[in-house]
């Protein structure tokens, strides 16, 4: 297992290419004992400063640089974190929770988006279009925004990160990143893989600090033109509101209440296996987790019954012992917000079949673990049904037919990701038309992104932007028209194009 020296234990802000010391700081603890294992600097709005005037100047050169050429560090980057996966994703594991085999899991994700974001160094596409005129040539490019904010989660802080940053450096852009300060390790550990590339001074620039202080003087910041937000509802309508006062372009996504729908005829055993992945994988911390079972009437018992089966088998425990199948809670906070939905849920008259308790782990008595949980007869309109509640629960819902089911899906607030288990092909197309939310599986659970699809969602998820995909890079830049007219004389569109 890995360890850490004195020196590695506290990280500083890494701001044009510099390792930075900050007067105050706070210390951040494992979740799977609940000990403090790190610091981490609590910034005031002056790093902000100096990192913001570093990422103006650098992006003048940065933009300069052929993006093939941006792309080639990239690969470089994509080919260190890939030698250094297993400190990662030990390092992963040690402040975020997560099992070791998803902690890997996560670094592939963040290695796949340098891979593919480097390719789009050499496509960054724009188009050429015939002009209405003669002599006249037309096209569109894409240009880099200039300098960029980034706020990523504690969730997945290697993969978001990666989703965001990449297509914002290749696109040549220089970006600002305000890591989650539960889990700043992987801001420190990319950022000195950044050093080792060769990646130029003050084009990616990491200040760790308080959201009310760092988020809030990022989103201040006149030089900052777009900000790409992962996490609560709450805090990104402020960032969006408070964007909009600026007209700065937001990206945002902020969760979901996903669901899988069983229809009588699917395949229970692998419904059951996707249930319990997408559910209680990450303990229910992801934007994508499934917290709903759609359940058709005619296999609600059978259903229930297999999934009480298994869930008896999720072992729980510290994440870098390969046996546990759950880790623990990011930290007391989240215990919190998850015991309270547990009394949210009895109140409200839903049936709570197993687990609902808080877990002490033995030889890991501090951490922080939750029992993997499920409730019956829940209704649509009942709040665990509807909120977001960030940890291993699953509410059941029964329905009588097809529509019912998708009406359900679709009955909330959220819309990230959803899924369907059914063997009836006219049910597949149906339910992908109609289901609303940015991504739908099909025979497989909820989560499972791969990166080079759109990552979001509709209605309270976000707000039309996606991260990674192709349709990052949309977040990224400006489109600009170019018309070049070769004709020597005066010609007016929309008015000499009968000539
Ligand atoms: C998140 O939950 O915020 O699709 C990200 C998935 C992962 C990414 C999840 N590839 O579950």
């Amino acid at each position: 297992m890995i360890t850490l020296s004195n020196e590695e234990k506290v990280l500083k802000n890494f701001i044009n290419g510099e390792w930075m010391d900050v007067a105050e700081r706070e210390n951040v603890y494992n979740p799977a004992d609940g000990k403090e294992f790190l610091e981490v600097p609590n910034s005031d709005a002056a790093a902000m400063d100096q990192a913001v005037e570093a990422a103006r100047i650098a992006q003048k050169d940065w933009a300069l640089v052929p993006a093939p050429q941006r792309a080639e560090i990239l690969y470089k980057i994509g080919a260190i974190m890939k030698k250094k996966k297993e400190r990662l994703s030990q390092l992963l594991t040690l402040e975020n929770g997560k099992v070791i085999e998803e902690a890997r899991g996560e670094v592939q994700e963040g290695i796949d988006m340098a891979f593919y974001m480097a390719g789009e160094g050499r496509r960054l596409f724009g188009q050429t279009t015939p002009a209405e005129l003669k002599d006249k040539f037309a096209m569109s490019q894409r240009h880099p925004v200039g300098v960029v904010g980034i706020i990523t989660p504690w969730n997945f802080p290697i993969a978001i990160a990666t989703w965001k940053t990449f297509p914002a450096m290749v696109a040549g852009n220089t970006v600002i990143w305000k890591p989650s300060s539960e889990t700043p390790m992987m801001a420190s550990e990319l950022a000195k893989i950044f050093k080792e590339a060769g990646l130029p001074k003050g084009v990616v620039n990491v200040v760790y600090g308080s959201g009310a202080t760092i988020g809030q003087a990022m989103i201040e910041q006149e030089a900052i033109r777009v900000i790409s937000f992962t996490g609560s509802n709450e805090t990104g309508r402020k960032v969006a509101t408070e964007c909009g006062k600026q007209l700065k372009k937001v990206s945002l996504e902020m969760g979901g209440k996903n669901a899988v729908i069983v229809m009588e005829d699917a395949d229970i055993d692998l419904a059951v296996e996707g249930i319990l992945w997408s559910a209680f994988g990450t303990s229910g911390q992801r934007c994508t987790a499934c917290s709903r079972v759609i359940v058709h009437k005619d296999v609600r018992e059978i259903l229930e019954k297999r999934l009480l089966e298994e869930m008896k088998g999720l072992t729980i425990g510290d994440g870098l012992d390969t046996k546990n199948k759950v880790g623990p809670i990011i930290n007391q906070a989240g215990l919190d917000k998850i015991l309270k939905y547990m009394e949210i849920g009895k109140e409200e008259g839903a049936k709570l079949l197993a687990g609902g308790k808080q877990l002490t782990v033995k030889n890991y008595e501090k951490g922080f673990y939750f029992e993997p949980t499920l409730f019956t007869d829940v209704t649509i309109d009942m709040r665990i049904a509807q909120e977001e509640v960030f940890g291993p629960v699953v509410s059941l819902i029964e329905v009588n037919d097809f529509e019912e089911a998708i009406a359900v899906n679709n009955k909330v607030k959220y819309g990230l990701s959803s899924s369907i288990y059914t063997q009836n092909v006219n049910r597949v197309f149906k339910a992908q038309r109609d289901l609303d939310t940015g991504i739908v599986y099909v025979n497989a659970g909820t989560t499972g992104a791969e990166i080079h699809l759109p990552f979001g969602g509709t209605k309270g998820t976000g707000n039309g932007h996606r991260d990674s995909g192709v349709q990052a890079l949309d977040v990224f830049t400006e489109w600009k028209a170019v018309y070049v007219d070769y004709s020597g004389k005066l010609q007016r569109a929309q008015i000499d194009t009968d000539a």
